[in-house]
């Protein structure tokens, strides 16, 4: 029987006592309105290849095709990995970030498969960008409320794959957001602003923004907003892109770490 166990107070739930190889339609609703409430599923000990990963992601949502890599994937996955070469991301530590907030319309869901994973490090850490606003001063919330926010292209930090490496330093896109976004679903604030690809708050002294993106960041990265995920292989792990951020605890490179990802399209992105 499927059951759903809270996975912390700020987010996720993680799904027992299903198969995802063979959902019915009854679980599929279940999983899916799941999703909607709780932003991030864990599946454990699910036998998936990648047609089969690739199959359930699409109950979300047709597969992005924004960007390099995803246009790489050909509709299909891409791996996160520190041992293939067509790996990307595959090393290092990760500040929170949600996926793609250089684009008008940055994809709606992520999904990983653990197939190999550090023993050490290497965690995802979840935080929840609705409640983070919720719990913000309110003097604060009045700051940010009418702010526009500026995202560029910039992991410069971090540690493509070779073989990716060329593509992905060609593109400079950049894109303009409310700090406090509404969701494209639900109409819940979300927070635009991250630790990564934030140029500039628009209307503030360089410093000044620098300061207000630290102040917001405090309140999504608060440890009591955010859920730590320790891989297992056969973990599935899919959140929604816009309410929750993502971040990765550094890990040691000799680990062999390998994380199959399906990346699924905001629904207004453009067919290409
Ligand atoms: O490797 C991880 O834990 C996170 C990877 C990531 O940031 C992503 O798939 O967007």
């Amino acid at each position: 029987m499927m059951t759903l166990v809270p996975l912390s107070p700020a987010l996720g739930v993680e799904v027992r006592g299903v198969d995802l190889r063979r959902l019915s339609e009854g679980e599929t609703e279940i999983v899916l309105r799941a999703f909607r409430a709780f932003h991030l599923l864990l599946f454990r000990d699910q036998t998936l290849d990648e047609a089969g990963q690739v199959r359930f992601a699409r109950l979300f949502g047709r597969i992005s095709r924004q960007g390099a890599i995803q246009k790489a994937s050909g509709g299909g996955a891409t791996y996160v990995s520190n041992m293939r070469g067509d790996g990307t991301f595959g090393e290092g530590e990760l500040l929170f970030h949600s996926d793609q907030c250089y684009y008008d319309h940055p994809m709606k869901a992520i999904m990983l498969y653990g197939i190999e994973v550090a023993q050490d490090g290497g965690e995802t850490l979840f935080a929840n960008t609705t409640r983070a606003y919720a719990r913000m001063p309110e003097g604060l919330k009045r700051r940010i409320d009418r702010a526009s926010v500026r995202h560029h292209f910039d992991y410069g930090a971090l540690h493509y794959g070779e073989t990716k490496r060329a593509e992905v330093e060609a593109l400079k896109i950049s894109a303009i957001h409310r700090v406090v976004g509404r969701h494209p679903e639900t109409g819940a604030p979300i927070l635009m602003v991250n630790a990564q690809t934030v140029d500039r708050i628009l209307d503030l002294a360089p410093a000044e923004s620098a300061a207000l993106v630290g102040e917001i960041n405090a309140h999504i990265a608060a440890p009591d907003n955010v859920y730590r995920h320790t891989w297992r292989p056969n973990d599935l792990v899919v959140w929604d892109n816009l309410s929750l951020q993502h971040a990765r605890t550094d890990f040691a490179n000799s680990q062999r770490r390998t994380l199959r990802r399906c990346a699924i399209a905001h629904d207004l992105e453009p067919a290409d």
